[in-house]
Parts: C-alpha cells; sequence; structure tokens
C-alpha cells in the first residue's frame, strides 16, 4: 500500500497538469462554444485554421465548433465501393435498399470537390479480402452466404461483376463518382475497422493528423468501428451525417445518435453543409 501511495504521488504532476488545460479548455468553451485547436498539446497550427460547427452542445445549447488545423485534418471516405451502394454488390445480394447507402455520394463528392482545393488530407478505405481468402474469417464468409441467399463473399452472383469483397473486383472497387484522384490517400482493410486490420493509424500519425471528418458507408458498422477507434486514440471526430448511411434507416438514425450521447461519446456530428462553409470560410 504504502509504494502504491508513492506512485501515485509521482503521476500527480502529469494529472494536475492535465486537468490545467481542461480547465483552460473548458472556461473557453463556456464562453465561445469552441473546441479550440489545442495548441499545448499539438503546437501551433502548421496550415489555415478552420471552424467547424457541430450539432450537439448538450450543456451549452444546440451548436458547437471545432476549431481545426486543416494541415492536420483529414477527411475520410469510408468503403464508398461498390459492393456496398452499388448493383450487384455485397449489400445488393444480401436484399438491401441500395438508396439507403447510395445517397451518400451526393454529399461526398460536393465535400470533396472543396476539400481538394485545400491542404485537407484525403483518405479512402476499401473494405475486402484477398483473393484466397485467407484474410476473412469463416464465420463472416458463412454468414454472408446465408444471407445472400447461396452468393456470399467471394462468390460471383449471377450476372454480377466480380467476386463479392474481393480485391481487385470491379464491385469492390470504389464507385466513380468519389474516385480516390492523385494525391490522395487509399487504405484496404480486411475487417469493419481500420485500426487492427490496416495501415489507417500509422498513415494518419505520419501525416500528423489530429482531427478527422468521416464520411462513407455504412454508418452503423465500419463508420461507427473506425470512429470509435479513432476516438480512443485520440482523434477528434467529426461525422458528416448526410455523407452517410445504412442499411437500415432505424440503425442508421440510432448510429448517429450514440456519437452524441455523454456529451460526444465518440465525437461530434455535422453535415456536408457545414463542412463547406466551414473551409470556405477558412481559405476567402
Ligand atoms: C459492412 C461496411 N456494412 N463498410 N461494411 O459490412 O460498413
Amino acid at each position: 500500500m504504502k509504494n502504491m501511495r508513492s506512485y501515485e504521488a509521482f503521476y500527480e504532476e502529469n494529472r494536475e497538469k492535465m486537468l490545467e488545460k481542461v480547465n483552460e479548455a473548458y472556461e473557453y468553451f463556456k464562453k465561445t462554444k469552441t473546441y479550440a485547436f489545442p495548441r499545448w498539446l499539438y503546437g501551433n497550427p502548421i496550415g489555415k485554421t478552420m471552424t467547424l460547427e457541430v450539432e450537439d452542445n448538450p450543456t451549452f445549447g444546440e451548436t458547437a465548433y471545432i476549431e481545426m488545423d486543416m494541415a492536420r485534418t483529414a477527411f475520410l471516405s469510408i468503403d464508398m465501393q461498390t459492393d456496398f451502394c452499388g448493383k450487384k454488390g455485397y449489400v445488393d445480394v444480401m436484399g438491401y435498399d441500395l438508396s439507403l447507402t447510395a445517397k451518400a455520394l451526393g454529399p461526398i463528392k460536393n465535400a470533396l470537390d472543396v476539400v481538394r482545393t485545400t491542404e485537407m488530407k484525403v483518405v479512402h478505405t476499401r473494405e475486402g479480402h484477398d483473393p484466397d481468402l485467407s484474410d476473412a474469417p469463416f464465420n463472416k464468409i458463412l454468414r454472408s452466404k446465408i444471407i445472400g441467399k447461396g452468393v456470399g463473399i467471394g462468390e460471383t452472383p449471377e450476372n454480377g461483376l466480380g467476386r463479392l469483397l474481393v480485391r481487385g473486383e470491379k464491385n469492390w472497387d470504389i464507385h466513380e463518382s468519389v474516385y480516390p484522384i492523385a494525391g490522395e490517400y487509399v487504405v484496404d482493410k480486411a475487417g469493419k475497422g481500420a485500426f487492427g486490420s490496416s495501415t489507417l493509424h500509422m498513415l494518419l500519425k505520419n501525416l500528423g493528423v489530429t482531427h478527422l471528418i468521416i464520411s462513407g458507408i455504412t454508418t452503423d458498422v465500419c463508420v461507427h468501428t473506425i470512429m470509435r477507434e479513432a476516438n480512443d486514440y485520440g482523434y477528434w471526430c467529426i461525422l458528416m451525417k448526410d455523407g452517410t448511411g445504412a442499411t437500415d434507416q432505424g440503425n442508421h438514425e440510432a448510429a448517429i445518435k450514440s456519437v452524441k450521447m455523454q456529451g460526444g461519446v465518440f465525437g461530434n456530428v455535422t453535415d456536408s453543409s457545414k463542412v463547406i462553409k466551414a473551409i470556405k470560410e477558412a481559405i476567402k
């Protein structure tokens, strides 16, 4: 017990420093409703700063703002692949209404048109498996075959574009309207998340990213898993809600709502018009 107490004292100084910074940020937030870019933690911004309106502010009203360093902000477009939003893809074969996921395409395209004029990083992810399926768990493949009425991951549906969720196939690739351009990053992942099954975290760290504007599909599965992972690692996560979509509308809405619980348990929520407005104000 005695030793444990001395360890506690050893840690106390760091704890007090952190709580002092939290208190400063809290006082600033009360006055401005803004989560200021934490210069004490990351240093001064290296790019232009941008202030993005978010819709959730549980204690002080409906609206809050997040200040971010555009050079250290990444726009994430998660799994905008034909397999998740196009005909003869994985979601189509499972029998879901494609319009629920395809509706994310327009807002993402609109946001990308503006993001691409800035120093923000653009990162696309793709869910998929090696052609030999060595990185696909048996239970995932089996479940997909059952819901696909005999056609699952690794197989080609009748008149299909290629093998479902298999790297290199046409259906696995990113939808042409939000296709990556030169200078953007593409990360392949075998899982729903990306921090355990891809190089996403390494890439974001290497790029010095602190803030993420997150879009993609599906809201309740890959988008939420990645947002939760990123949030745990300390990234400031902002979900661009109209640039997302799920196979079930109820799950989509619940996923957005759950981000906002507990004062932003997984981050904050905004939409593409607010993202575009914030960027335009920052670069004018
Ligand atoms: C799913 C994804 N829903 N990208 N994948 O299986 O969300």
